[in-house]
Formats: structure tokens, C-alpha cells, sequence
């Protein structure tokens, strides 16, 4: 009886240790799943992207939900900050990186990222739109602390109030 009980121990120690070796084996975006993660809705429309920069926050993880609305677009950013040369470390971790994300005509794409260096980042359309294509462009700035008011007052009215 003894014996049954040791060896049952050892099944449990045994499927506990292969349990946590499975976990720990996966991509740190799959076990990122607890952190803070930060959804952003971007439209893209002929020429512009709907926001512009986009504030994201080193650290934590960002889904860029882009929505193509009046036709087909592309989003193409670079995983290094503009400036920076390409054997620097890259700035932005992809869950899937690519090249060009094709956005489809009312159908919304999801770019998922974790920013690890701060800087300004250039993205653009990659899919020909039309006559303004090349100038279908925007800038993504990552910092270590979003300084993203939520309203934005014109400068006359906060010498106004002085
Ligand atoms: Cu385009």
C-alpha cells in the first residue's frame, strides 16, 4: 500500500513538473495574456489614417484594430524607431510580424505588438489606393508614460483662465 502511495506521488510530481515545463515553453506573448493590454481603433480611409500619432506606452501590450472604410489599404510599420539602424534591438515585438498587413474593405485587422523602445515609429499604407497613396501615412509614439489628455483645450483658453 506504501508502494502505491510513493508511486502516485511521483505521477503527481511528474505531470505537475511537465505541466509547468509546457508553460513555460510557450511565447511570451501567449503568457503576456495577464498584463495590461491596450486597444486602440484606428480607421483608414482615402488618404489618411483616422489617428495620428497613436500614443502607446512601453510595456504593455498594444492591439492596433484598424478598419478600412471606404476601400482596400495596407498598414506597413518598421519594428525599429525611425532613426535607429538596423542592428539596433527591435522596438516593437510583433505577435506576427509582417511586412505589409493587407486591410480589407469593411473589414476591421488586428496588428498586435509589445513597444520595448521608446521613439517615433512611421507607418503607412503599403496597398496602392489611388493618387494620394504615397502620402497615406502616420506616426506612432511610443513612450515610457502616455501624455494623452483626453480633452485637448486650445491654448487661447488656458490663457483665458490665467
Ligand atoms: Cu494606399
Amino acid at each position: 500500500m506504501k508502494k502505491f502511495a510513493n508511486c502516485f506521488l511521483l505521477f503527481i510530481v511528474s505531470a505537475a513538473l511537465l505541466a509547468l515545463g509546457t508553460f513555460l515553453s510557450l511565447p511570451e506573448s501567449t503568457r503576456a495574456n495577464n498584463q495590461d493590454l491596450q486597444v486602440i481603433e484606428v480607421t483608414a480611409k482615402k488618404y489618411e489614417y483616422s489617428t495620428s500619432p497613436v500614443h502607446v506606452k512601453v510595456g504593455t501590450k498594444v492591439q492596433l484594430k484598424i478598419t478600412a472604410i471606404d476601400h482596400d489599404h495596407g498598414f506597413k510599420i518598421g519594428s525599429a524607431p525611425d532613426g535607429a539602424s538596423s542592428s539596433d534591438k527591435a522596438g516593437l515585438i510583433f505577435t506576427s510580424d509582417q511586412e505589409c498587413w493587407q486591410l480589407k474593405k469593411g473589414e476591421t485587422t488586428t496588428v498586435e505588438f509589445l513597444p520595448q523602445t521608446p521613439g517615433t515609429y512611421s507607418f503607412k499604407c503599403c496597398h496602392t489606393c489611388g493618387l494620394g497613396h504615397k502620402g497615406m501615412k502616420g506616426q506612432m509614439l511610443s513612450s515610457r508614460r502616455i501624455a494623452q489628455p483626453r480633452i485637448q483645450r486650445p491654448p487661447a483658453e488656458l490663457q483665458g483662465a490665467a
